[in-house]
């Protein structure tokens, strides 16, 4: 069976594709699920993505993926800027997670510059749209293979 990896989605990007698309690009999470779906298969890895608007069930889904995943990619959308319960999970999980925006977020607001999830991660992707999602995966297998 393949490896997997999950990818977790927070608040909001359930109505990516449906408003805002000159920030976020006019692809739905679905959209960008099946690309995820694809381009893991070439890494030989399988996914499981979800997304949540609660930030307790993203910390849920942390420890759940350290039990069943080798790593996990998050775009933890807002909670990404605010969480503290985010951050002690990553530090508190011993697999592997890579941070991604879809925006590049050094370009927008000063309060999106940073994260509070950054500095737990082992690195962040942004600014390259849906495309962020696969170099986070192909970011994470080249992690994954290296350790
Ligand atoms: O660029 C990203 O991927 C973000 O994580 C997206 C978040 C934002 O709060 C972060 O600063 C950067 C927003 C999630 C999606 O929000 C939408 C808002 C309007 C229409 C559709 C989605």
């Amino acid at each position: 069976m393949a490896r997997k990896v999950f990818i977790l989605n927070g608040p909001n990007l359930n109505a990516l594709g449906m408003r805002e698309p000159g920030v976020y690009g006019s692809k739905t999470l679905q959209d960008i699920e099946r690309d995820c779906r694809t381009y893991a298969e070439t890494l030989e890895l399988g996914i499981d993505f979800r997304q949540t608007n609660h930030e307790g069930v993203l910390v849920d889904w942390l420890h759940e993926a350290n039990e069943s995943a080798v790593g996990a990619a998050i775009n933890p959308a807002a909670y990404g800027h605010t969480s503290i319960a985010l951050h002690d999970a990553i530090r508190a999980i011993s697999i592997p997670v890579v941070e991604l925006h879809l925006s590049n977020i050094h370009a927008r607001e000063p309060f999106r510059h940073k994260t509070m999830t950054a500095p737990v991660a082992v690195g962040v992707i942004c600014g390259f749209g849906p495309t962020s999602y696969t170099l986070a995966l192909q970011a994470l297998a080249n992690h994954i293979k290296d350790q």
